[in-house]
């Protein structure tokens, strides 16, 4: 299959530079701040924004992840039902401000199931979301507070997120099945 790129590593590396700073300036700085990616590449993500807020800032801003998992053994099926399988929290997040992680955001099925995680792990003061690419087709009222690259698609095509961490390279590429 013919693979377009989306995102070279420059391009991410910017994109989480400027997600860091517009973080930063929404919420005021760092105070409460949990950063919580979600299972893996959203993990390394998050990961990611706290080393970039740290290089800006110099404080540590605690990460936090959740496993989230379909329901569903065709990726790109529809009415997945997402589940929690694992929560991994550093800090409490009760009162915190959460900012969310993840790589692809697509129906927004996952967000809504790590939503309830969250809610249920103690009430934080603020939810927002974070996410490197917006594919578009929400089938729930979700949206994202920082976005990497919104990005059209046809609910046929797939979006490869790879990172250094699991993939040896940092790219974004969008291909057909
Ligand atoms: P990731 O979140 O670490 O990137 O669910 C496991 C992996 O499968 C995810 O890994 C994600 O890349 C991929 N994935 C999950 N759901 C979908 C989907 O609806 N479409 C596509 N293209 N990939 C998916
Ligand atoms: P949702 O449909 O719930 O928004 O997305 C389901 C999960 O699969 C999320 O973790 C999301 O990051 C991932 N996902 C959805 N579509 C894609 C895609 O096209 N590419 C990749 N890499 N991940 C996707
Ligand atoms: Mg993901």
């Amino acid at each position: 299959v013919e693979k377009t790129q989306l995102l070279d590593a420059d391009a991410i590396r910017r994109a989480l530079t400027r997600i860091s700073h517009e973080i930063l300036e929404r919420l005021k700085g760092t105070d409460d701040l949990v950063l919580v990616g979600i299972k893996t590449r959203g993990i390394y993500l998050a990961q990611r924004l706290a080393q970039k807020i740290r290089d800006i800032e110099g404080i540590d801003v605690p990460v936090g992840s959740l496993d989230i998992t379909l329901y569903r053994d065709d990726l790109i099926e529809k009415h997945a039902q997402p589940f929690i399988s694992g929560a991994e929290l550093p800090v409490s997040i009760m009162n915190k401000v959460v900012v969310l992680v993840d790589d692809v955001l697509y129906t927004g099925r996952t967000v809504r199931a790590a939503l309830d995680a969250l809610i249920d792990e103690g009430r934080p003061r603020l939810i927002q979301l974070a996410v490197l690419v917006d594919r578009g087709h929400r089938e729930l009222p979700i949206r994202a507070d920082y976005v990497g690259k919104n990005v059209p698609t046809a609910r046929t095509e797939i979006v490869e997120v790879r990172l250094m961490e699991s993939d040896q390279m940092d790219q974004v590429v969008i291909f057909e099945e």
